[in-house]
């Protein structure tokens, strides 16, 4: 038998349990920016129809004395993990889905813990005397029926779907629960006049598979109660993302590419913090007028590298035709594989590369440094537009202003270089880019007053940590007539 255990309103949860004052109180976790989205709403706050992506302002109309939370996301982290570790003490095959979600395959363990339901029981109980959390379990013969037990009877539920019981849930079931079923499905759904998973059962397969594709066979089996999903242990977390709802909406594809930039490196660190390397990159965008795209690519070669990420992740955005500002930007990797399986730790082949493993001591060096420092010391500087003091003064009086080329050679390749390169020119008001060149060397162009220029060049020479400057060679700069700021260029 598989368990389905989801904690209830997680962070909302977590919060009201840190802070008594919230408790039984309309609570959201969510950002603080106008155009913020719930996270997650406390169940005292869904009475008034308040729900996970809601826009805050919306949530606000809903229940004017709700109570807003700034997230946490560490101290979720914290909480899963413990939580993850409790599930383990009764099978080791346990199977994380998401930050609140597992499966378990209770199936050869009943002889030492008991019946699926005591083993639940068991869960449910240790969950909160050591957390003072609640969770629900859903218990069924195949994982997409333990997921939708779960669901059941929450919060703080506990469901059993036994076998002989199965058919009769199977023909009940709203079509719209059996997971993967979205909105475009649920088109065809209406047309084909299906309303319940036991509906499918009146089509053949070959129907099925012309509607909905290879999602038609899955629709056919679990239609039969049939799910041959095992549970996937390990490196069981089927993708790693970040998105961002921007503060306002963007047009411009620069701006975009710096959100996209900042998100890669969250996600790319987050592979390596897992020990992970995946190979499909996509990314996801939501228009100004809440209709997204997601675009996905599959890579030649296993990464965890943020600029590999990144590269995919802005050929992908290349792709796409922006007729409408964006509101949302989103990151994912997929296809994830444990680090030490034994394959080349090999990063995504980029034309005329051939020093990628840079990369791999530049992330390593961004990872220690956010390790120190935390998030803020690293992704501002991506964010930041170019409206730093430098490029202030632009308009002013920029007659006085010597320009140089430097191209920088050794281990200098990778985002962490050229954003302490951008850093170090901002606050030495220099303008010009910083951009890798196809042979592996870095070039960089600083427009400012003399003494700063050298600066910057004397600064190359060095470079930031985890850098290993081998040569620095000035040149002449292309013909230029002012840069506006100090810009990091693809
Ligand atoms: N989450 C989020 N944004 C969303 C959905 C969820 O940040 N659009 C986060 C907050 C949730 C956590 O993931 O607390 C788990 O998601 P669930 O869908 O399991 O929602 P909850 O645990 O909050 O509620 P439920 O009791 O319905 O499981
Ligand atoms: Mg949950």
């Amino acid at each position: 038998m598989i368990l389905h255990i989801d904690m209830d309103a997680f962070f909302a949860a977590v919060e009201q349990r840190d802070n008594p004052a919230l408790r039984h109180r309309p609570v959201v976790v969510c950002g603080d920016s106008p155009r913020a989205v719930v996270s997650t709403a406390s169940y005292e706050a869904r009475r008034f129809g308040i729900h996970s992506a809601m826009p805050l302002f919306q949530a606000r109309q809903h229940c004017p004395h709700l109570v807003v939370v700034p997230g946490n996301r560490t101290k979720y982290a914290a909480a899963s993990r413990r939580i993850m570790e409790i599930i383990s003490r009764f099978t080791p095959l346990v199977e994380p889905v998401s930050i609140d979600e597992a499966y378990a395959d209770v199936t050869g363990c009943t002889t030492l813990f008991g019946p699926p339901r005591d083993i639940a029981r068991k869960i449910k109980d240790t969950v909160f005397n050591d957390l003072s959390l609640t969770c629900s379990i859903g218990i069924a013969p195949v994982k997409f029926l333990a997921k939708i037990a779960s669901d059941m009877n929450k919060p703080d539920g506990l469901t059993l779907i036994a076998g002989e019981q199965v058919p009769d849930i199977i023909q009940t079931l709203p079509i719209h629960k059996v997971p993967g079923v979205g909105k475009q499905a649920m088109a065809r759904m209406t047309e084909l006049n299906i309303q319940t998973l036991g509906d499918i059962k009146r089509f053949e397969l070959s129907l099925l598979t012309r509607k909905f594709g290879k999602f038609g066979l899955r629709l056919f089996q679990l239609s039969r109660g049939m799910d041959d999903d095992a549970i996937r242990t390990g490196t069981a977390r089927k993708s790693i993302s970040n998105e961002t709802t921007l503060e306002k909406d963007i047009s411009d594809a620069g701006a975009a590419l710096k959100v996209l930039l900042s998100l890669s490196g969250r996600v790319g660190r987050e592979l390596r913090h897992k020990q992970l390397l995946c190979e499909s990159v996509f990314i996801k965008l939501k228009f100004s007028d809440f209709t997204q795209i997601t675009r996905t690519r599959k890579l030649q070669h296993r990464t965890c590298s943020t600029e590999a990420v990144f590269h995919q992740a802005r050929d992908l955005f290349g792709q796409v035709k922006i007729h409408k500002p964006i509101r949302l930007l989103g990151v994912g990797v997929s296809h994830l594989h444990n680090r030490n399986e034994p394959v080349q730790l090999d990063l995504v082949s980029l034309p005329g590369h051939e020093s990628k493993k840079q990369w791999d001591s530049v992330d390593r060096a961004m990872d220690r440094i956010h390790e120190k420092y935390g998030r803020d010391m690293v992704t501002p500087a991506v964010l930041s537009p170019l409206t730093t003091r430098s490029s202030k003064r632009r308009g002013g009086n920029m007659t006085d202003t010597v320009i140089k080329k430097v191209t920088i050679s050794g281990k200098v390749q990778g985002v962490f270089y050229r954003l302490e390169t951008q850093k170090a020119a901002q606050k030495a008001n220099v303008n010009g880019y910083v951009k890798n060149l196809a042979n592996g060397s870095v070039e960089a162009v600083f427009q400012g007053p003399a003494q700063a220029v050298d600066r910057m060049v004397a600064w190359c020479r060095q470079g930031p940590p985890a850098a290993r400057v081998d040569q620095v060679i000035e040149g002449t700069p292309p013909a230029q007539t002012g840069f506006n700021g100090f810009e990091i260029r693809y």
